[in-house]
This record gives C-alpha cells, sequence and structure tokens, in this order.
C-alpha cells in the first residue's frame, strides 16, 4: 500500500460509501454503533495481547502470539459473518477474528494460563488456538496450512448436508503458509467444487524471518494466482484499515453465499510484535520497515478516523479504553486462580467417550449367505450396505468412482477403484455420495477430517500405502488429535481405507511396502488389519460405525486370495476391535501374527507338526494383550512375526511387553521375523528373499521349540 495519506484518504472515502451503500446492499449495517463495537474488539484484542506479553515475562503463562496489526481485517470477517451458522477455520493470529466471533477474554486468559477451566481445550494447547463448537469455531493444530484442506470438507459436507443452505467456511492464513501443499490442494479442491468458502490470508510479509519475496514467487500472492481467475474472486486489499476490509469481506461473503464459488482476500498487514514473543524482528527488519509499519497499526489509524469523523468523542474513547482494561484485567485476574488440569485426565478424550468399538455392542453373530467371496468382493459388498444404511456415509478418493463423467455411465462398465473395490457405488448411489477427488492424498484424507467435524461419516481411499506420506500431517497432526486437542469439543471419525503389502511378484518398492508401526505409534488413531474376507467385513462394519478414526488396511495380496473367502456374514455383522483370533490352538509356542503372514504361520505350524498355537491380532492398535498373555502363559515360547522389516518393526513393542510383564513365564527367548531392513525389490528372487517367507517361520519356531 501507499503512504500514510493514502491510506487515510481512502479510509474517509469508504467508511462515508459503507455506512451507506454497501450495508444496505448486503444487510449489513456499518452504523455507528457497529464502528464503535469495531473499535471496542480491536483494543480488547490488542489489550490481551499486551496483557500476555506481561504474564509471559512473568513466566505465569507459557507462550504468547499476537494478533497485533491484523485487527482490523480480522474484526471485518467477523462482523461480516455469523457465528454458529457459518464456520471457522482461524489460525494463531486470530485474536480479534476469534473475540468478534463470541471466544471471550475470559476464555482466552484461561486457555494462556493452561487451566482446566480452558473450554478451548482444557489446558492441552498453547493459547490463540481457537475452539468452540458453537459458534463453528472449529479447534486448529499448530501446523501451518493444515487447516485449508480440512476446511474444504467442511464446506464440501454443508453443501451435502442442506444444499438450500446459505452457509460460508472462513479459513484464515498467513502469507508463509500459503507455501505448504495444502494450501493448493485446498484451493483446487474449493475451485473444482465450486465451493462456499473464503480463503483469507493475512499477508504481514514475513513468516518468522522469511519476507514474502523469499517465499512467494515475485513477492505477491494475488499476481501469483492470476490464472485462477475465472474460479476464484480475488480481492487484494489493506487490511490494517477497516473500512476497506469490511467492504471486501461483505462483498466476499455475498458471493459465497449466492453460491458463485470461493473467494480468496489477500489482506496486507503489520506485525508489530515480532512473530512471537520468542521471537525479535530486529534481528532481520531495518528501522526503517518497522517504522513505516508503525504508521499504518490499525489501533491509531482506525480511532482517528472516528473521532476525525465525529462518530466517537476523546472521552467516549478513554472510557472505552478504561472499559476494555478492565474487562481484561478481570479475565487476567480470573485466569491466574483459576486451577490447572488434573493429571489424571491426560488420556481423556483421545476416543470418543460414548461409543466404545471394543465392547461387546460391536459382537454380531454372521448369518452366512450365498457361495463364499473373495476379501475385495466382501469389501465391496459392505461399502454398499453402510451406503444403504446410513445417508452419511461418503467413499471417495482416487479412481475410486465408477466414471467422473457420469453421462457416461450407460455406456461404460465403471473403473471403481484400481482394486475395484468400489466398482459400482457410484452408479447405484450417485455422484455426490461416491466421487473421484484429485491426486491429492492431503487434501484427501484433510476433506475426511472436516466432513467428518461436521457429522458425515467419510470412508476416504488412500490408493497405495506407498502414497499415503503426502498425508502424513493429517494423519497425524490433525485427524486422532482434534477429539483430544478440543477436550472432547470436536471429533473426525472417518475411516480411512488403504490396500497395503507386498508378496506381488513385481510390486517392487512403490507398490509394496508395510509400515504400519507408523500409524499405531499415534495416539487416538484405530488401526486395523484383517487378514480374511469374513473379517474385513466385520472390521469394516466396526471401523465405519464407530466413533473415533480408523485407518483400515487391506492387503493387496489377500484380496483375491481363495483360501480366506467366506459366504457374506450378513448386513450387519461386526467384529469388536481389539480382538484378537486364535486361528490354531496349541500349547507349546505361540505365534503372534497379521495379515498375509497368518497364512503363511498355519502352513509353517503344519508343516512342523507341533502343537503350536497362531494368533491373528486382527486390530494392532488396540491390540488383544489379553490373548496374547493367556497364550503366551500357556505355552512359554513366543514369536512374532510380520511381512514389514524387522528392526523397530511392530513385533518389537510386543516382545518388549512380553519381556516386561511375562518374563517368568518364558522358557525361551522371545524371538522375531519380519522383512530384511530394506525395500521390496521388483524382482521375484529380490522379493522373496526380502519378504518373511514359511521357511523363516519354520526355522524360527524350530528354535524356540529346542530350547
Ligand atoms: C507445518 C509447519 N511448519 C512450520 C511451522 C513453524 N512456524 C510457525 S508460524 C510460521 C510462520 C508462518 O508465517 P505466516 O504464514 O506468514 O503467518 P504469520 O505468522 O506471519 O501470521 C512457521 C514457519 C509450523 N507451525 N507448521
Ligand atoms: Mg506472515
Amino acid at each position: 500500500m501507499g503512504t500514510n495519506d493514502t491510506a487515510t484518504i481512502l479510509y474517509d472515502k469508504l467508511i462515508k460509501m459503507l455506512t451507506r451503500a454497501v450495508a444496505a446492499e448486503s444487510g449489513l449495517s456499518l452504523t455507528r454503533t457497529n464502528l464503535v463495537h469495531a473499535l471496542r474488539l480491536m483494543q480488547t484484542s490488542r489489550r490481551i495481547d499486551d496483557r500476555e506479553v506481561l504474564m509471559k515475562r512473568q513466566n505465569r503463562i507459557y507462550f504468547q502470539i499476537s494478533g497485533a496489526g491484523h485487527e482490523a481485517i480480522q474484526i471485518a470477517a467477523g462482523m461480516a459473518l455469523r457465528p454458529g451458522h457459518d464456520w471457522f477455520y482461524p489460525y494463531y493470529r486470530d485474536r480479534a477474528l476469534a473475540l468478534s466471533l463470541g471466544i471471550t477474554p475470559h476464555m482466552m486468559m484461561l486457555q494462556a494460563v493452561g487451566s482446566a477451566e480452558d473450554t478451548q481445550s482444557g489446558g492441552r494447547q498453547m493459547p490463540s488456538h481457537w475452539s468452540s463448537p458453537d459458534l463453528h469455531i472449529v479447534s486448529g493444530s499448530s501446523c501451518t496450512g493444515s487447516q485449508f484442506v480440512q476446511a474444504v470438507g467442511c464446506a464440501h459436507a454443508g453443501r451435502l448436508l442442506d444444499p438450500t443452505s446459505d452457509e460460508v467456511t472462513l479459513v484464515t492464513s498467513g502469507e508463509g503458509a500459503t507455501s505448504e501443499g495444502e494450501f493448493w490442494e485446498a484451493l483446487n479442491g474449493a475451485c473444482l467444487g465450486k465451493l462456499p468458502i473464503i480463503f483469507l490470508i493475512q499477508d504481514n510479509h514475513y513468516a518468522i524471518s522469511v519476507p514474502v519475496e523469499a517465499q512467494t514467487p515475485g513477492g505477491n500472492l494475488s499476481k501469483l494466482l492470476a490464472g485462477y481467475a475465472d474460479h476464484l474472486k480475488m480481492m487484494e486489499i489493506d487490511g490494517t484499515d477497516f473500512g476497506t476490509s469490511f467492504a471486501a469481506m461483505t462483498e466476499a461473503v455475498s458471493h459465497c453465499r449466492g453460491g458463485l464459488g470461493p473467494v480468496l482476500v489477500h489482506a496486507h498487514c503489520i506485525r508489530p510484535y515480532s512473530h512471537s514473543l520468542s521471537d525479535d524482528e530486529r534481528y532481520y527488519k531495518s528501522e526503517s520497515e518497522r517504522a513505516a509499519e508503525a504508521d499504518r497499526d490499525p489501533l491509531i489509524l482506525f480511532p482517528r478516523s472516528l473521532l476525525r469523523e465525529g462518530l466517537i468523542t476523546e472521552r467516549e474513547l478513554s472510557e472505552l479504553m478504561q472499559d476494555v482494561d478492565r474487562e481484561v484485567q478481570d479475565a487476567a485476574d480470573y485466569s491466574l486462580q483459576a486451577p490447572p488440569p488434573a493429571r489424571n485426565t491426560a488420556l481423556q478424550f483421545l476416543y470418543s467417550p460414548k461409543v466404545d468399538p471394543t465392547s461387546t455392542a460391536f459382537e454380531r453373530e454372521p448369518e452366512f449367505t450365498g457361495e463364499p467371496r473373495t476379501m475385495v468382493d466382501s469389501i465391496t459388498l459392505t461399502l454398499y450396505e453402510e451406503l444403504q444404511a446410513n445417508s452419511r456415509v461418503v467413499v471417495f478418493g482416487e479412481d475410486v468412482a465408477d466414471c467422473s463423467r457420469s453421462a457416461l455411465l450407460p455406456e461404460v462398465k465403471g473403473k471403481g477403484g484400481v482394486f475395484k473395490t468400489t466398482q459400482g457405488l457410484q452408479r447405484q448411489f450417485g455422484s455426490d455420495r461416491v466421487f473421484n477427488t484429485p491426486i491429492a492424498e492431503a487434501g484427501i484424507v484433510g476433506r475426511a477430517i472436516g466432513m467428518a467435524t461436521r457429522g458425515m461419516k467419510p470412508v476416504a481411499e488412500i490408493q497405495f500405502f506407498d502414497y499415503i506420506w503426502p498425508a502424513m500431517m493429517q494423519l497425524r497432526d490433525e485427524l486422532p488429535v482434534l477429539r483430544w486437542r478440543s477436550n472432547n469439543g470436536f471429533a473426525c471419525p472417518a475411516v480411512i481405507r488403504v490396500p497395503i503389502g507386498g508378496y506381488l511378484t513385481g510390486g517392487s518398492i512403490y507398490h509394496s511396502q508395510s509400515g504400519e508401526v507408523a500409524f499405531t505409534h499415534i495416539p487416538g488413531l484405530r488401526v486395523v488389519f484383517p487378514s480374511n474376507a469374513l473379517d474385513a467385513v466385520g472390521l469394516l462394519r466396526t471401523a465405519i460405525r464407530c466413533d473415533d478414526p480408523v485407518l483400515f488396511l487391506e492387503h493387496k495380496k489377500l484380496y483375491r486370495e481363495p483360501y480366506n473367502r467366506s459366504p457374506h456374514p450378513g448386513a450387519d455383522f461386526m467384529i469388536p476391535f481389539g480382538k484378537a483370533k486364535i486361528v490354531r490352538p496349541g500349547d507349546k509356542l505361540t505365534v503372534i501374527t497379521y495379515g498375509a503372514v497368518v497364512e503363511k504361520a498355519l502352513r509353517a505350524a503344519t508343516e512342523i507338526g507341533a502343537s503350536i498355537e497362531v494368533i491373528d491380532l486382527r486390530t494392532l492398535a488396540p491390540y488383544d494383550w489379553e490373548t496374547i498373555a493367556t497364550s503366551v502363559k500357556k505355552t512359554s515360547r513366543v514369536l512374532i512375526a510380520h511381512e514389514d522389516v524387522l528392526s523397530w518393526g511392530y513385533g518389537a513393542e510386543i516382545s518388549a511387553r512380553v519381556a516386561d510383564e511375562l518374563f517368568g513365564h518364558l522358557d525361551a527367548p522371545v524371538k522375531r521375523v519380519g522383512a530384511l531392513d530394506t525395500w521390496v525389490g521388483y524382482s521375484p528372487e529380490l522379493e522373496d528373499a526380502i519378504l518373511p517367507q514359511v521357511d523363516d517361520l519354520v526355522r524360527a519356531i524350530r528354535s524356540l521349540l529346542a530350547y
């Protein structure tokens, strides 16, 4: 933006215009009362920042990040939208937005001190991590940019839940976070779906110490996005100016409410308090730059303009400031004596407190009908039944639809997934409920998170486990954390189905990976790994009907193996999580395994001929310790076998626990069999050598029996 003078002139013009025209058109009024209210919010936001800075210096809070310099655009956004109707995915700098939506100074201070009374996270999140189910402010993480893809899911869900609604989803971030892939994945998703979503990018020209020209080619996001213009309404504005900001936000909101598609508001701001209290911008910003920014401080410009326009008197201004100070003081005083969370609440709300997928409520007897089906057919049928049973179930991913060009459906057979797992589902349930997404794994999981947060039941597919990694931020820092970090305010019980594993002959490095331990290591996530068609049906239904996020691993090699087929066990058949199956009883040695190695273990046991017990874990998180312990106490010898690489593998955890808790029952060391610590090779010779085979199991079992 130009000089201070330019900004002031622009401001005066806009205030006059706004109080008349814009307000009338949008139904929103920018009356004197509203302008004074905006000023009050602005002042409150800044004074809370000031108070927190003080409290941090006194070591009474443990982190501080300010909204200073961003207040004008944020309050404009808050005033243009409707909390409790619209949905919000804010970021850490959105103090003034949060205030204008209804988060109170008390709530902010209680989070800053980490109190049990912190309604936003119960003392679990840093300050400035806004959350309120009532206001539709979805608890955010500290990860820059991860909110974008979730907001797309939220907006998409809103459309499916009520196509007549005029709700809007607002997602915000700094300009630095637009370098994240998730921003581009979200922009793609929002434009393709013409979704009612506002991307509010608050550009303070720095991402910590990195200036925008080192972050964004050309140093200007709006210019970079020019090619999106046909799909995305864009506005580049001075976000330190309340009038300009209100006009832009009002226009953005009415564009979205009118069903005209997404909007990106690029608001230039300043950042006078450094990045956070852990940063000092004097290390990388010149004095002249800092001085120029100070001239554009909305906390100076806005009250000055209201005074000049005669919308407030000096006396009223001074009273307002004193009033705000009192309110902030009250909030600080209250928070400082508020109790911390009880230590024994640490594990609370990792999982749903209402629905327990390990309980007998998820135990149903099979009622078999028809001929034996393969695992892949059984999964398709279960998805069909759940789509039928619950209108909130949606199925999506890369290539999962029969045909994106649905007009062609009468002519073509339909793709339905690279493994045909979802074939026929789009044809049966329509393109709203079964659809293709772009190749964007973070976007797929993020969409699932946003949809599940809104009460939908997304069953998303990652095409191959090998390609899950772009979604890792969503899978580790978001999906399993939302309930815990919001102290049960929000949850996202989505199901992510993932074909996994090797023994494919030619699958090579990038179509054969295992790696389930990367996910069993994540608190809050259920990880399921069936070894046969019957278990796949029962466990998939439990995954869909439970209230926790589930990673559902489907072994590609098992999809069409004749040996694991089963007649269909019925449309209500379920298997609880955390209940292993003894697939072969015995009393001389226990083999603990899962997935494709179950059948190999059975073959090894048969070859040896001894009384060997084989346990199929079926779910890896949670796992059935009771069945393991009972078996090991009986047999005193234990082998843990899995397809994934040996070192740091799933077997390491189980053997550590066996050694720890069952040491006195053992007659032999705990042994493990797994893949060599390398990738799966393309040549069949290599693949055989790398992945565990029946012979490896036979050798390991014999060596244990020899003790
Ligand atoms: C994924 C991720 N990477 C890095 C960080 C560390 N980090 C926190 S804020 C920040 C800068 C963000 O800058 P910008 O998006 O411009 O927002 P601003 O803080 O300037 O408002 C960084 C790198 C993070 N929180 N998340
Ligand atoms: Mg920035």
